[in-house]
């Protein structure tokens, strides 16, 4: 593989938990329950859309006005969660394994649906290992739509078929597939079933397989 694009939360950093808690407060706020299981549904969902399935889970219609003030509020808790993230949280073997690829003198992208993802990354000290990075700000669909992806290849001068895809979320496997990139999967086999590969973490990933996936 030539080109190595990995999601943000979730493969990098579980920011999942604090998506969770900034969209249940909120969600609590406009009396619409909001449980663990619904959360799973909006990894790598956008902001956007996020908040759209919330209200149909919840029956409620708003105005336009009323959206932009919810989508803020969401914001605004969720970086108040993230300000005070540090590199102790970068999920088990992720840096190890970015310094292998760096080593191997491969590109790094990042493909993420986050518009916080540069803060992110900034706040965890990884930014330095990113040739590219793509994300929420720079797309105009959102994954299982694979334009995120197929920027992040053509940033780093990249072939599809010569990329891997590091994702946690079902609509981000069903994104890098439809690129005809290679799909690893970071987390449960039964939920990620469409990825090539997946994996628990990083650190689960046997060192010939990333040797493999480095020379294939
Ligand atoms: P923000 P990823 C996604 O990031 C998250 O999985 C998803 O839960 C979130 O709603 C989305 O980013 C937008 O995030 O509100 O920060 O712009 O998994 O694609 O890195
Ligand atoms: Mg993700």
């Amino acid at each position: 593989m030539n080109g190595f694009i990995f999601d943000l939360d979730g493969v990098i950093v579980d920011t999942a938990k604090y998506h969770y808690l900034a969209w249940k407060n909120l969600a609590n706020s406009i009396d619409i329950e909001f449980t663990e299981l619904q959360n799973e549904e909006l990894k790598g969902v956008s902001r956007v859309k996020s908040l759209e399935k919330i209200l149909a889970w919840g029956n409620k219609t708003i105005s336009e006005t009323e959206f932009e003030a919810l989508m803020k509020k969401k914001n605004e808790e969720y970086l108040n969660y993230i300000s005070t993230m540090t590199s102790s949280e970068i999920l088990p073997g992720v840096q190890a394994f970015l310094e292998t690829i760096k080593e191997a003198n491969k590109p790094i992208a990042l493909g993420s649906a986050s518009k916080n993802a540069r803060y992110i990354l900034d706040r965890v000290e990884l930014r330095p290992y990113f040739d590219a990075i793509v994300d929420g700000n720079d797309v105009s669909t959102a994954k299982p739509n694979p334009e995120v992806f197929i920027k992040a290849a053509q940033t780093i001068n990249c072939q599809a078929k010569e990329c891997v895809v590091f994702e946690d979320s079902v609509s981000g496997i069903q994104a890098a597939n439809t690129a005809q990139m290679y799909a690893v999967g970071i987390g449960e086999q039964h939920i990620l079933f469409e990825a090539q590969i997946v994996f628990n973490d990083f650190k689960s990933m046997p060192s010939n397989f990333i040797t493999e996936l480095i020379k294939k």
